[in-house]
């Protein structure tokens, strides 16, 4: 047995499906999805093929940032459910091989918090210092809020002490005071109790806000709080992650897994790379995405990238230049109302795409071919669109499609009483739902299967070593994997014109040949190791190099 067991690594080679439980099927026909709900289709998740869920905040909310404002970590919002119910879905889940890791949301509190109830009734409260005070009005430009036009600065004035609260987001999602260590020890206990739960880790909300130190604290290096936290997590449970949300360049993403030693978050998105994707696209011209994965730092064995195309708030695209942003804006977003603070875009993949089920295949064929491990946002793998008529990030957040019934079989009740209403354009239930897909072999929702299937038997993609491949095809990225178990080769051309691209494996041994693990074919590599093809109009394949005798049947 080696030191690194990669199956005790099993986040490398997930298929990570993002959902909310008040949108994904309501059970009790009162309109907002539940726990029960999700127990039902359990089945369907496991058979597209995804090993991870994470769940979204479900715990007690005031709800005004989607149960981002929680007002009690070890609740369960009792519109969703019990904690008999999330046990019995993660116990589900687990007998289908799928485990299961959810939101801590420890940035912030709600401000209905009984914490910060208690810290506002009195400036003596022991919970005072659960939260980051300051006696003088902030000074004039101040540092803004996440989301402009919602919140006016980060300082909100509490009119019993006459003192001011930080929150980084909302009004009323006071930050946390993670220089106290009282709050730290909360944290860890809820940790803990969520772990004791069955479940596998945790999506780390806004990590570089949660991080950021109150001026003047006395308190070491901000990362040993983390590397705490981390610890904590291990000691509890050793196969469980902390996938962190950390919106910044990559030079400093690094500093979030710490570094060389990798004791810190196990994953995090990479924001960098989805933004450079979405110009690519745009442009359809491969470099700029080759650009950032050339830059994109390479990490030690026990950490790892998470990619994606989408997820629950907007398309952030603050990571381009101002031209670049327009040039996707311009592209992907027209319409003003498809905008959101200035840098973002409010709509999901498709509709941008002019729903063109080639480039949208194109679109998630990169999605998993890219080096890490693929994160879905719930209704991507059939291609649900959004809500126009819903302002803001919420476009995106509206009920899973299941079939052209009412409600898009997501509920039994009236319309009005959705939780959310489905979109009622080409992308409505009538013409993007499950049922339908599940009936046609040729549906996007039977492609994502295939793409989740071919991801889990290559364990290339999530351990290999990344290599861009020469060739002359400007409009085409070729790129390989190369890991102990083998070789991967993923070719994709982003513009409408077939082109031919023609590339070199030198290395390979004689008599070497590339299997398509799409279509069944076999592609013999020439002398000096040389092949070539023809690429069609956002085309896509993914090929594995078979070496004489490596006894690979797939
Ligand atoms: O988002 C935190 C965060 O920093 C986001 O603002 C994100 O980086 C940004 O939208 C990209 O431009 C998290 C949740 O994902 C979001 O839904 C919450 O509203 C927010 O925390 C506050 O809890």
């Amino acid at each position: 047995m080696k030191i690194t067991d990669t199956s005790d690594l099993w986040w490398k080679t997930a298929v990570v499906y993002c959902l909310d439980v008040e949108t994904f099927l309501d059970s009790n026909g009162d309109g907002v999805g539940d726990l029960q709900g999700l127990g039902q289709r359990i089945d369907y998740l496991a058979q597209l093929g995804v090993t991870c869920l994470w769940l979204m905040p479900f715990y007690p909310t005031p709800d005004r940032d989607d149960g981002y404002d929680i007002s009690d970590f070890y609740g369960i919002d009792p519109r969703l459910g019990t904690h008999g119910d999330l046990v019995e879905v993660i116990r589900t889940a687990r007998d289908r091989g799928m485990r299961v890791i959810v939101d801590l949301v420890v940035n912030h509190t709600s401000d209905r918090h009984p914490w910060f109830l208690a810290a506002k009734r009195s400036v003596d409260s022991p919970y005072r210092d659960y939260y980051i005070w300051r006696s003088d009005a902030p000074p004039k430009g101040q540092k803004n809020a996440v989301f402009p036009g919602q919140a006016d600065g980060i300082w909100e004035k509490d009119e019993k002490s006459g003192q001011w609260y930080q929150h980084s987001f909302y009004e009323h999602q006071p930050d946390l005071n993670i220089a106290n260590p009282r709050v730290r020890d909360e944290i860890a206990k809820v940790i803990g109790f969520w772990l004791q739960l069955g479940i596998s880790g945790f999506r780390v909300d806004a990590v570089p806000f949660l991080l950021e130190i109150p001026e003047g604290a006395d308190i070491p290096e901000p990362h040993d709080l983390l590397k705490d936290i981390r610890r904590f997590l291990q000691r509890r449970s050793s196969e469980a992650i902390l996938l962190g949300e950390v919106n910044l360049p990559y030079e400093q993403q690094i500093e979030y897994f710490g570094g060389e030693s990798g004791d810190e978050l196990t994953m995090q998105f990479d924001f960098v790379g989805m933004q450079a994707l979405y110009l690519s696209l745009v442009r359809r011209d491969p470099a700029p995405l080759i650009e950032a994965l050339r830059s994109r730092p390479e990490l030690g064995t026990e950490v790892q990238w998470a990619n994606f195309l989408r997820n629950h708030d907007e398309l952030t695209l603050d990571k381009l230049s101002d031209a670049e942003r327009e040039e996707v804006f311009e592209a992907f977003a027209p319409d003003e109302r498809q905008r959101v603070f200035g840098r973002g875009i409010t709509r999901r993949l498709p509709p941008m795409l002019e729903g063109d089920p080639r480039r949208i295949r194109m679109a998630y064929s990169l999605l998993f071919t890219l080096p890490g491990t693929p994160v879905l946002f719930y209704g991507e793998e059939i291609g649900m669109g959004e809500n126009i008529e819903i302002p803001g990030r919420q476009a995106v957040r509206t009920p899973m499609q299941w079939s052209d019934d009412r409600n898009g079989g997501f509920s039994d009740a009236a319309p009005s009483r959705l939780v959310a209403a489905p979109p009622s354009d080409g992308y409505a239930p009538t013409h993007v739902n499950v049922a339908t897909q599940l009936e046609d072999r040729g549906s996007l929702l039977h492609f994502v299967r295939d793409l989740v299937s071919r991801y889990r038997i290559s364990p290339e993609l999530g351990w290999g070593a990344f290599e861009v491949v020469e060739q002359p095809a400007s409009s085409v990225l070729v790129h390989s994997l190369t890991a102990d178990v083998g070789r991967f080769v993923a070719v994709h051309n982003f513009s409408e014109v077939p082109v031919e691209t023609r590339f070199r494996l030198p290395d390979e041994p004689d008599g070497s040949a590339l299997v398509d693990l799409l279509h069944a074919a076999r592609l013999p590599l020439g002398p000096k190791g040389v092949v070539a093809f023809e690429v069609p109009a956002f085309g896509y394949r993914w090929l594995r190099v078979s070496r004489p005798g490596d006894g690979r049947v797939t």
